[in-house]
C-alpha cells in the first residue's frame, strides 16, 4: 500500500507540467512526500489601477477687494435762483459826437463812389482794342471808321464821348493815337452844327482850345461842319458824312 501511494504520488509530479492546476493542488493537499519543484516563469504586470476619489474641499478663500460700479445719470436740474441786485451805474461814454461820425460815413460814402466811376470807367476801357491814358482820362477805340452822327452815337453807346483834346498835351496824346491806328484823320468832338462859324463841344459849351490848321476852319463848298484831326495834330472842318476813324474819351 505504501508503495502504491509513492508511484501515485512520482506520477502526480510527472504531470505537474502537463496537467491542470487543480491536480497540482490535489498533489498539495494530498500526503505525498515532498520534491523541490522548478522555480515559476515570472508573470506579468498588472492592469492599471482605478481613478482614485474626489478629494476632500479646500478651505475657505480670502475676502474679494470692493466692486467699482459704472456713474450713474445726472440729476435733475434744480430751482431757478433769485433774481441777483441791481447793477452800478456805468461810467461815461467815450464814443465820436454823432457829427463827427457823420462826417466821416459822408466822406466813405464819397470815396466810394469815387471808387465806384473810377472801376466802371476801367471796365469800358477794356472793351476797347486800344486805348491810351493821360490824367485821368483815357482815349479808346475799336480802329473803326464812321460818319460823325455815327462816331457820336458809337461812344454814347459805350457811356463817352467823340474825343475832343483841351490842351497841348492832350492833343500830342491823341496824335500819338492816330499814328498807332494808322490813320490820317480822327473826328474830334466840335460843330458848328448851331451857328456856322462857331465851334463848341458836344454840350454846346465854347472851346477853350483849339489847333486848327491855316486858313481852317474853311466851310470849305458850305458844307464842313464837323472837325478832325490830322496825324500832324492841326485840326481841320470837314463834311460831316465823310467816315473817319473814331476815337472816344472816358
Ligand atoms: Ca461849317
Ligand atoms: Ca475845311
Amino acid at each position: 500500500m505504501t508503495l502504491l501511494k509513492h508511484h501515485l504520488c512520482a506520477a502526480l509530479l510527472l504531470m505537474e507540467f502537463v496537467l491542470l492546476p487543480w491536480l497540482l493542488l490535489a498533489a498539495s493537499e494530498s500526503s505525498c512526500t515532498a520534491f523541490a519543484g522548478v522555480p515559476g516563469t515570472p508573470g506579468h504586470n498588472g492592469s492599471p489601477g482605478r481613478d482614485g476619489r474626489d478629494g476632500f474641499p479646500g478651505p475657505k478663500g480670502e475676502k474679494g477687494d470692493p466692486g467699482v460700479g459704472a456713474q450713474g445719470p445726472p440729476g435733475k436740474i434744480g430751482p431757478v435762483g433769485v433774481v441777483g441786485p441791481k447793477g452800478d451805474k456805468g461810467n461815461p461814454g467815450t464814443g465820436v459826437p454823432l457829427s463827427v461820425q457823420s462826417a466821416s460815413v459822408q466822406l466813405l460814402q464819397s470815396d466810394v463812389r469815387y471808387l465806384t466811376d473810377r472801376l466802371t470807367t476801367v471796365e469800358k476801357v477794356l472793351g476797347f482794342k486800344m486805348f491810351r491814358k493821360l490824367g485821368q482820362k483815357y482815349y479808346v477805340s475799336d480802329g473803326l471808321k464812321r460818319t460823325f452822327e455815327k462816331a457820336e452815337r458809337f461812344c454814347a453807346d459805350a457811356g463817352a464821348k467823340i474825343v475832343l483834346p483841351r490842351s497841348e498835351d492832350e492833343n500830342k496824346v491823341l496824335t500819338s493815337f492816330q499814328a498807332a491806328l494808322e490813320s490820317t484823320y480822327v473826328y474830334v468832338g466840335t460843330t458848328d452844327r448851331q451857328k456856322e462859324g462857331h465851334f463848341v463841344d458836344m454840350n454846346g459849351r465854347p472851346l477853350t482850345f483849339t489847333n486848327w490848321k491855316e486858313n481852317e476852319p474853311n466851310d470849305h463848298n458850305g458844307a464842313e461842319d464837323c472837325t478832325v484831326i490830322y496825324k500832324s495834330g492841326v485840326w481841320n472842318d470837314i463834311n460831316c458824312s465823310s467816315e473817319w476813324h473814331v476815337v472816344c474819351e472816358l
